[in-house]
């Protein structure tokens, strides 16, 4: 058993991995692996709390995957696993569910957000019980640290809620968890919309840079982006447009946005967004190459092992708390 501290964090399978995951969430993971026992999963349970095409979700998960080792997981080092190929996920959910109450669930903002794309009463109950589902991943592995973006700040103060709540009914359980919010991870915000976040699903294609776009995609999408009327470059929060551009420039090419203003000083926004088009594009071009090498086999075979890895520590844990709760028939219990 390994003497460092555990690290859980994972991603939905609801489309194409774009800019905004890669640079939110992923790009941070992969230092994290040498400090941490990282279990990263691929949250499937999750994905279907909106509707999904059965086909299209299978490729996804694999896509999802494929990325998190072209990106840089090693799954030698890291656990990689599909949640669904693991019950005890859905298991603590339900269990949880009756530690989460009404009033805890009602603040989460991010279940107001996309239950307002449909109404919220057509939305799914699996939608508003989305952040449950997020504790029981996390806390099923004594996880300590969640590395996640900024939006999924909300989640993780609720999985710190429900581990304490259980653990002073019924006795320490559960690991609090700590959620790694990194300052430079910034919320990457959509093309055409600069006031809400990058998503995989957003309405139009316009608003992301999907991890697998072309480069002459890539192109069209960043001239195409909203900037505003003033004709300079500048990093102002007042310009949420420029400066959501000047973010992904400097995160991906390592230049402050200080330098990129000067760089781009007495320049206009046609010079400035081939700049970043340029820069994008150098980043994707190998990690394309790196994906297109991996076969739906090879991501399989690393999924199963995966599995069977998080499944063990997994079931061991929620043992641990059916026997807190005095649920099941085992007969150990009453030794
Ligand atoms: P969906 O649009 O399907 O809700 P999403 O694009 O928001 O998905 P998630 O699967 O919810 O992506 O998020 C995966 C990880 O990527 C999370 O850690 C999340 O914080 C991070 N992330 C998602 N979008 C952004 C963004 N625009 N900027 C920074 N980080 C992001
Ligand atoms: N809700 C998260 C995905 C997610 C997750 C997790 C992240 C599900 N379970 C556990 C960290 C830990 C999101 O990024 N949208």
């Amino acid at each position: 058993m390994s003497e460092k501290k555990r690290l859980f964090s994972g991603i939905q399978p609801t489309g194409n991995l774009h800019l905004g995951n890669y640079l939110g969430a992923v790009r941070n993971w992969i230092s994290l692996q040498d400090d941490y026992e990282a279990v990263f999963c691929i949250v499937d349970l999750h994905a279907i709390t909106v509707a999904q095409d059965p086909c299209v979700l299978r490729q996804s998960i694999l896509d999802v995957a494929r990325v998190y080792l072209a990106a840089g997981i090693d799954p030698d080092r890291s656990t990689i696993f599909v949640q669904s190929d693991v019950g005890a996920h859905a298991e603590l959910c339900w269990v949880l569910n009756t530690v989460a109450r009404m009033g805890d669930m009602e603040k989460m903002t991010q279940f107001k957000d996309k239950s307002d794309k449909e109404g919220s009463e057509r939305s799914s109950v699996g939608l508003f019980d989305y952040p449950v589902l997020m504790a029981a991943d996390i806390l099923l592995y004594d996880t300590e640290v969640v590395p996640v973006g900024d939006d999924q700040r909300q989640h993780v103060e609720l999985t710190r809620t429900l581990a304490r709540r259980f653990n002073k009914q019924f006795g320490e359980t559960f690991v609090v968890p700590r959620a790694d919010i990194r300052s430079d991870g910034m919320r990457i915000m959509g093309l055409d919309d600069p006031t809400k976040k990058m998503s995989k699903s957003a309405a139009s294609e316009y608003n992301y840079i999907s991890l697998t776009d072309t480069s002459d995609i890539v192109r069209k999408k960043i001239m195409k982006a909203v900037t505003d009327s003033e004709p300079s470059i500048s990093y102002d929060q007042n310009r949420p447009g420029v400066k959501n551009l000047i973010d992904i420039y400097s995160l991906l090419d390592g230049k402050s946005a200080d330098e990129i203003v000067r760089q781009y000083d007495g320049k206009g926004f046609g010079d400035f967004k081939k700049g970043l088009a340029h820069v994008v594009v150098d980043f994707l071009l190998p990690l394309q190459d790196r994906m297109a090498a991996i076969s739906d086999d090879d991501v399989c075979t690393i999924l199963e092992r995966g599995a069977q890895r998080a499944g063990a520590i997994a079931s061991e844990k929620y043992s641990h708390v059916k026997k807190r709760m005095g649920l099941g028939n085992d007969n150990n219990l009453n030794k």
